[in-house]
């Protein structure tokens, strides 16, 4: 189990230092890691040429009714969960993908694991191999997951706070709960031959390089430390009962429970297991906390946090003195959901009538009733607690990519 993913990261850097690397190479080392990767992987092909038309990023359709339509990523619009079950159908779960949804072919598929971590050290050049058929055929298990983008509610740092951040400027679409299938990552990985001294799991994906300000990255792929691996990962294949879309990773993801969506590698082809730390620009320059009130470098993400939302839409209308049932749903990547307060005045909190019992690993439904009484623009609040003592506070400290937003968000709405 992990307590501190802060220390973790801490031990991870020192690691690396101590085998004879500068902070400020430390710091450097994403832009460096990308050139070299991007020189292997272009080296025989040369110059990435556009293609004649242009693909769709995203498989399935993506309707206005649905979705925000956010560059290559497709955000869920709230009012679509409305009378909805406990998870999200495919048909409106959040896409995010750093360039598009590759289709790929499952006879030919392979996950591939090597690495100083595993026994006799297997090159990536010959690595333990898995068929999809023989990942199918060790033992599987089913569990609720939250997927939940590191940035989800990012533009709130702009529209309430005044601190415009970089990236996609999400609502608080980017997050789906699913019903997950698949097997271990411990089970995987001790097939594959794990040794005691691993360290770093790295899985990586099978989608297009990712190239950022004209530097190729390379695949994307985000190492995890193998406490958590072994704690409670899945490689999934199936999404709620029915194979892996492709838009969400299919034949094969990762999904790592309660940590930030970038952990959860769609489209899995490769795992590195290492007995040494692992950097990846998604760990050395993505997916830290940058900023005034965060150390010269940065604070690694893993676990996701705290939000709410209404299932309404953004500047959704209410008739003057008719009665209504709000709904909405918290979560917390930090434990189960306690207790939700709604404000519908802007001054005094009610407590929300939770439903069903508390979800370690999905989110919580709740609900109350509202008369609007006023005419004119309102605003909505939710403010949830979790059980190891995270409440919604009123702003987050700033960062510079946006992420972990978990204040309790300004909700605008019209009564007439
Ligand atoms: N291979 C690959 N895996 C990926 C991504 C990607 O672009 N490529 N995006 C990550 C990010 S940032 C998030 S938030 C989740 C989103 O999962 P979803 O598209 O199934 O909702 O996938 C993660 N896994
Ligand atoms: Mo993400």
């Amino acid at each position: 189990m992990i307590h501190d993913e802060h220390a973790y990261d801490r031990a991870r850097v020192t690691q690396w230092l101590g085998a004879g690397h500068s902070r400020r190479s430390f710091l450097r080392h994403t832009a460096t890691a990308g050139l070299i990767a991007a020189t292997g992987v272009t080296a025989g092909g040369g110059r990435v040429s556009a293609a004649a038309e242009t693909p769709p990023t995203i498989v399935k359709p993506t309707p206005e009714s649905l979705f925000y339509l956010r560059g290559t990523n497709a955000e869920m619009r709230w009012e679509a969960m409305r009378g909805q079950g406990y998870t999200v159908p495919v048909d409106r779960f959040f896409v995010r993908n750093h360039t598009r949804t590759p289709l790929i072919d499952v006879d030919g598929w392979r996950l591939r694991l090597f690495g100083t971590g595993l026994r006799g050290a297997p090159t990536a050049a010959a690595p333990i191999e898995f068929t999809y058929r023989q990942l199918r055929s060790l033992p599987a298990t089913t569990r609720l997951a939250v997927i939940e983008c590191a940035g989800n509610g990012r533009s709130f740092f702009d529209t309430q706070q005044d601190q415009p951040a970089t990236g996609t400027a999400w609502r608080l679409g980017a997050i789906g709960v699913a019903e997950w299938r698949g097997v271990r990552l411990s089970t995987v990985l001790r097939h594959a031959g794990l040794t005691p001294q691993a360290v770093d799991v790295m899985p990586e994906g099978l989608d297009p390089d990712y190239v950022s300000n004209g530097t190729n990255l390379g695949r994307v792929r985000r190492p995890m430390p193998i406490e958590k691996a072994l704690h409670d990962v899945l490689l999934a294949y199936e999404m709620n009962g029915r194979p892996l879309p492709p838009d969400h990773g299919f034949p094969v993801r990762v999904v790592a429970p309660s940590w930030v969506g970038i952990s959860s590698i769609k489209w899995l082809g490769h795992i590195e297991v290492s007995a040494t730390p692992l950097l990846s620009p998604w760990n050395t320059q993505f997916y830290r906390l940058w900023g005034p009130s965060y150390p010269e470098d940065g604070v690694v993400l893993g676990r996701q946090t705290i939000k709410s939302a209404f299932e309404l839409a953004w500047d959704e209308r209410f008739a003057l003195g008719s009665s209504y049932t709000l709904h909405g749903r918290s979560w917390s990547g930090h434990g189960p959901i306690r207790r939700v307060e709604v404000s519908t005045d802007g001054a005094t909190w009610r407590p929300a009538h939770l439903s069903g019992r508390p979800q370690r690993d999905g989110w919580q439904r709740w609900h109350l009733p509202w008369r609007p009484a006023a005419a004119g623009p309102h605003t909505l609040r939710a403010r949830a607690s979790d059980t190891t003592g995270h409440t919604q506070p009123d702003t987050t400290p700033f960062n510079t990519q946006g992420y972990l937003f978990d204040a309790v968000v300004d909700h605008p709405v019209t009564v007439s």
